[in-house]
């Protein structure tokens, strides 16, 4: 076990891997006590939605939680994408609840109009949080994690420097250089901008997972389960469990619970293809 006090490493996440690829053909998946999954921001081109949509058909759960950011209004409000494939996973989960699969919906910041329509709809409850009780008798607080962006240092200038702006910079590189030389400065290296960010991407990771722990110390939980910075983990704080199911953007995760109420990390490989350079953490 962990000693108290100070801040355990974060432990390698024992993922699991994709189930054989004849499971698809079944038609009943395997069965599970209770899914997570979280920032699958549908209607942006980067969504996953194909890797999302055979996960959701590999588990057959009792129960699914949806931690946020299912659908990026932000983003449709700029630019309207939704292909077909973005229906067929709202129609996917919309099934598995006419079927009687409890869906909890905790509404993230990128979808936070859907936290206007509160309540319960048959099967589908839109709640703000949730406690989740675990078949072996643990309480873990359901946050989409978004509540933390104003306790944790950094957020808003991770916020909006994501990959895209590290790609722009490379492309601005040698320009940026030809002023500096104009005016006298020295060089600007692009390679140590990139690994300071990449430290403070490690640091904002530390400092959000530890502000979450601390945040769930009120709610009197033994675990807390979020999203937002689309990084999946699971690590022990001193007296609470942090599990992150990450995202179906860049890195397509989840969290399972078992029959036994052992929780497990899911990783699928991205079906499309991801073109940027991932140098720091995208905050969802
Ligand atoms: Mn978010």
């Amino acid at each position: 076990m962990f000693a108290t006090g100070g801040l355990p490493r974060a432990p390698e996440l024992p993922f699991a891997g994709v189930p054989s690829a004849s499971r698809s053909h079944e038609s009943e998946g395997r069965s599970v006590r209770t899914a997570w999954i979280s920032d699958v921001h549908l209607g942006t081109r980067t969504s996953n939605a194909q890797a999302l949509l055979q996960f959701l058909r590999d588990y057959d759960c009792d129960k699914l939680y949806i931690v946020g950011d299912l659908i990026d209004i932000w983003s449709l409000r700029r630019w309207r994408y939704w292909p077909q494939l973005h229906n067929d996973v709202i129609q996917k989960i919309l099934r598995k609840a006419r079927k009687g699969v409890p869906v909890i919906y905790i509404p993230g910041n990128h979808d936070d109009f859907v936290s206007t329509f509160d309540g319960a709809y048959g099967n589908i409850s839109i709640q703000t949080n949730a406690i989740h009780e675990t078949a072996d008798g643990r309480r873990i607080l359901i946050i989409h994690g978004h509540e933390l962006d104003t306790v944790v240092q950094n957020v808003k200038w991770l916020a909006y420097v994501g990959d895209i702006g590290y790609q722009f910079l490379l492309a601005l590189n040698p320009a940026i250089n030809f002023f500096r030389r104009r005016f006298g400065l020295g060089y600007w290296s692009l390679s140590a901008y990139a690994k300071q960010r990449v430290k403070d991407a490690v640091n904002f990771i530390g400092e959000f997972e530890k502000a979450v722990a601390r945040y769930a110390e009120k709610f009197s939980v033994d675990a807390v389960l979020c999203g937002h910075i689309h990084k999946a983990a699971v690590r022990q704080f001193d007296r609470c469990t942090y599990y992150n199911c990450g995202d179906w953007v860049e890195s397509c995760t989840a969290l399972i619970e078992h029959h036994d109420g052992s929780i497990e990390a899911i990783h699928y490989p991205a079906f499309a293809q991801a073109t940027s350079v991932q140098v720091a953490a995208f905050i969802g």
